[in-house]
């Protein structure tokens, strides 16, 4: 007699946005027959709001959750407004895993984000230094209440067995982006004026020096590899979801990539009145490559040419502005 397998409902939040998207992207690409994705979006609940979050989770009773659920922002974004990331976040989370645990849900995967770790700190960054000390001034909200997640989910499962772990990314890209030039992360900000200054032959600005050095995850690959987290990692701790230290490359060359695929020829200026924030945050790769030994990133020029090519197709109607 056949055993019926039983089905994964996966409760993916804050399933509209980035990482969101490439999540339903990637599942439509490795799809499972035992596997049932509901992609929440802000519309859909609020999740500062206890009771309004307990309803999700009657609603949906899922035995998984993704939980990408944040108010995020890029260093602009951060820099006026750390107070709110930090009590917005800490209530969403709060809500979400502290549900999960009630509803007896078999596994919780999290979202961080290198930018928690330290600012002084020796590099490569690696899993083991999530607390060692104040994160970079420019984010410290939506840094201490990330890091909290950590806390929760060791807590969690030391005294209640919960399976409650977290991934940390570098600085993702990728279609469905915030692309409002003030709140938005570089690479959005970087496309959206390189569109604009291409079809109205404008100089193109760069904030800051183009001297910070970052490394760029595509948001698909990252999907690719929460799959996996939630599908078969099994650690309560962290794990860096990166390119290696070498893909690293400085504000400039990633302008200079997003020129590439626009074709721009122009003008360019930096205005050095704003801020670089964090000069590098190097994250390690290795407990990744002990695992996956042969994932293969989308080359960053293939992955930069399709958002370039995606917000072109959709701006200025279905993009976020
Ligand atoms: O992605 P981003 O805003 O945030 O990158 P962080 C900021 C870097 O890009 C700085 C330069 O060095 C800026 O000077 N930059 C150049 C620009 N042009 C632009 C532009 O048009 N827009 C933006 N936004 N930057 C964030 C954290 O830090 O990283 C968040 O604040 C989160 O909490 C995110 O963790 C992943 O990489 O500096």
């Amino acid at each position: 007699m056949e055993t019926q397998m039983a089905k994964k409902v996966i409760l993916v939040t804050g399933g509209s946005g980035l990482v969101g998207n490439g999540i339903r992207i990637a599942s439509e690409r490795d799809p499972r027959d035992d596997e049932q994705f509901i992609f929440l979006s802000s519309k859909d609940a609020d999740l500062t709001d206890k009771e309004s979050t307990r309803k999700v989770f009657e609603k949906h009773q899922p035995t998984h959750v993704i939980h990408l659920a944040a108010k995020v922002g890029g260093l602009y974004g951060n820099m006026k407004a750390n107070l709110e990331f930090f009590r917005i976040n800490m209530a969403i989370n709060d809500n979400v895993l502290s549900l999960a645990k009630e509803f007896k849900v078999e596994k919780v995967v999290s979202c961080l984000s290198t930018c928690i770790f330290p600012d002084k700190t020796t590099y490569p960054i690696d899993e083991t230094m999530v607390h060692n000390g104040p994160p970079h001034t420019s984010n410290y909200g939506y840094s201490y209440a990330k890091r909290m997640i950590d806390v929760m989910n060791k807590g969690y499962n030391q005294q209640h067995g919960c399976k409650f772990t977290s991934v940390i990314p570098t600085n993702v890209f990728g279609p469905y982006d915030n692309f409002n030039l003030e709140e938005s992360h570089v690479i959005p900000g970087l496309v959206h004026k390189l569109h604009v200054c291409t079809q109205e032959n404008k100089p193109f600005t760069v904030w800051g020096t183009g001297k910070a050095r970052r490394q760029f995850i595509y948001s698909v690959d990252l999907a690719r590899l929460f799959l996996w987290v939630m599908r078969s990692y099994d650690e309560p701790d962290p794990i860096i979801l990166s390119v290696a230290e070498e893909d690293e490359i400085s504000i400039k060359e990633a302008a200079e990539a997003v020129a590439r695929a626009y074709g721009f020829t122009g003008e360019w200026i930096y205005d050095t009145t704003r801020s670089d924030g964090q000069f590098k945050k190097t994250a390690c790769n290795n407990k990744l490559r002990k695992y996956l030994p042969d994932f293969k990133f989308t080359p960053f020029d293939e992955a930069i040419k399709e958002t370039c090519d995606w917000f072109s197709k959709n701006y200025p109607q279905n993009v976020r502005l």
